[in-house]
């Protein structure tokens, strides 16, 4: 019998991110090969490994290439070949390459239809990749995002990448002065720019050069900021606040003690990801509040993300984050819908505070102590758009709280749009399934794999909580942003 092509598609989506899986596709038919190979070489990612190990002069011989490294060689090797060629649509050149490989070069000429192109490697020489630029920069009206990092900032590779003027989003790693040359330049020819990233070391622009390019980007969507300490928090809100389309930022943080001077909100950022460092110093973690707060003054804000490495970890952590939370459940409630606190803390007042007002909130990540904890399972039947959640569960030398995986499957239960929960180290996922001529609601370990079943959870069921199955359109989910 044959399989419906469209479903076909639907369900080889799904497994975009499982290669194996895809692979496994490749070989049970010919439909199904020429299906699964549009996604099996989408993206092609090469990661060079040094030729001569610099790190260790005793060892002489490369180490082995683990089996993913060699899956990837494996499969730029096929998607060179004439028939999967067409399919690549995204590049991606990281490690340390110290010559282009025989493959790179005539792969590129092969792949006709790149959208997404990043040359990030460790460290390369200068000129390295203008026979790979001199290709793209060839008739590809395809290419629409590009993101570099110094390999291809020298004064050769430069020039040429500026001829790339169909771009959508323009990343640049670490920005220096011979690229920040050209970009003026450069946006003025991007007319369909959307997207401008400047990451890392941003150190090389000064407020001079950031004010510069306010009139070239009045059509950005989205920015990213890195670090420059040569750039204060006015120069920075005061450049975003002039930037008209704005909806989505993602700025780096670094503490800074001067008090604030006038800048235009940002009216129309949906999204914010605020980068900073670790520390569990009031007086840090109340200036992150304050510049937050300040970044999401007057906008519609719905999804704020924080991320850093490390976090306090014990419920002593600073309360700062309360005022944040207070400040959008007075304003914001009607449009927040991600509140992502990482590893901060807050408090359970917090938490019933969020539950109430904020209506919307469909995904919740937070440190709590055993208090909020509590407090979290209380408000959680009230919370009806709430799908996703994780809790770090801060605790102290008096007062030990210790969940099991059965505590944590017991929290999903408590209503019925939760689908994925992390308590500490335990991460779980619900769903309703059909068993026995029944639809019950099940709990598993969630797996990164897709293809081994993680095992079940034993939990009360949902008719002994007197639960009923929720309508199929139970689970909001996230929708692409409409340009308006
Ligand atoms: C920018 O980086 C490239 C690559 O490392 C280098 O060749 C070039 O000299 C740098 N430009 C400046 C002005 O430092
Ligand atoms: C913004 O987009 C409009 C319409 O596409 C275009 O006419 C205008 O030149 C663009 N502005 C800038 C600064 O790129
Ligand atoms: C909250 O969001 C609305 C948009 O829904 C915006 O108009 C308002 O200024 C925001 N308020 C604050 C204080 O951030
Ligand atoms: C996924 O599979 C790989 C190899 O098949 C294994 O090494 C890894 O531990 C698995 N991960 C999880 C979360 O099960
Ligand atoms: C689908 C489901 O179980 N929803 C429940 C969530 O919690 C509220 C309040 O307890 C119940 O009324 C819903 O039935």
């Amino acid at each position: 019998m044959e399989f419906p092509t469209d479903l076909l598609f639907s369900i080889l989506d799904f497994l975009l991110d499982d290669r194996i899986s895809l692979c496994r596709c490749c070989l049970v038919n010919r439909e199904f090969n020429c299906a699964a190979s549009i996604f099996l070489y989408s993206e092609v990612v090469l990661n060079i490994r040094p030729s001569v190990i610099a790190f260790s002069p005793s060892n002489t011989a490369a180490p082995p290439r683990s089996r993913y490294e060699r899956f990837c060689d494996v499969l730029l090797a096929s998607a060179i070949l004439p028939a999967n060629a067409p399919h690549v649509k995204i590049l991606r050149v990281k490690g340390y390459p110290d010559s282009l490989s025989e493959t790179l070069l005539p792969a590129v000429r092969q792949f006709k239809n790149l959208h997404t192109v990043q040359i990030t490697p460790d460290q390369s020489r200068d000129g390295l990749f203008v026979p790979i630029l001199d290709e793209l920069v060839k008739d590809r009206p395809s290419l629409v995002n590009l993101n570099i990092n110094a390999a291809c900032m020298d004064e050769i590779s430069a020039p040429i990448v500026k001829k790339l003027v169909g771009l959508r989003a323009l990343g640049l790693e670490g920005p220096n002065r011979t690229i920040l040359q050209i970009l003026p330049d450069w946006l003025d020819r991007l007319n369909h720019l959307k997207e401008l990233h400047l990451t890392r070391n941003c150190g090389s622009i000064t407020p001079g050069v950031l004010r510069s390019l306010i009139p070239l980007l009045a059509n950005i969507t989205a920015f990213s900021w890195g670090l420059s300490y040569s750039i204060t928090d006015d120069d920075l809100f005061s450049f975003l606040g002039q930037l008209p389309s704005l909806k989505q930022a993602k700025l780096r943080h670094y503490l800074q003690y001067k008090s604030p001077g006038p800048s235009d909100p940002m009216k129309r950022l949906r999204s914010l990801t605020i980068c900073h460092d670790a520390s569990d110093d009031e007086e840090f973690v109340d200036k992150l509040c304050d510049w937050t707060l300040r970044a999401v003054t007057e906008s519609p804000i719905e999804i704020i993300h924080f991320c850093c490495d490390e976090y306090p970890i014990n419920s002593e952590a600073p309360r700062c984050f309360d005022r944040l939370v207070e400040h959008l459940a007075q304003f914001n409630v009607s449009t927040l819908r991600v509140l992502d606190l990482n590893g901060w803390l807050i408090g359970d007042s917090s938490i019933s505070l969020l539950a109430h007002t904020c209506f919307r909130l469909e995904e919740l990540v937070m440190a709590v102590d055993p208090d909020g904890l509590a407090a979290f399972k209380t408000v959680l039947p009230t919370m009806k758009n709430l799908h996703t959640a994780a809790l770090h569960v801060c605790t102290d030398e008096h007062v030990l709280c210790i969940v099991s995986a059965e505590d944590t499957a017991e929290i999903m239960q408590l209503n019925g749009t939760l689908r994925r929960l992390t308590v500490n180290e335990w991460k779980i996922e619900g769903s309703w399934v059909s068993q026995d001529d029944q639809v019950v609601f099940v709990v598993r370990h969630s797996s990164e794999n897709a293809s081994e079943e993680a095992p079940e959870i034993q939990v009360r069921s949902r008719s002994q909580l007197g639960l009923q199955a929720p309508a199929m359109n139970a689970i909001i989910e996230e929708e692409e942003e409409e340009d308006d």
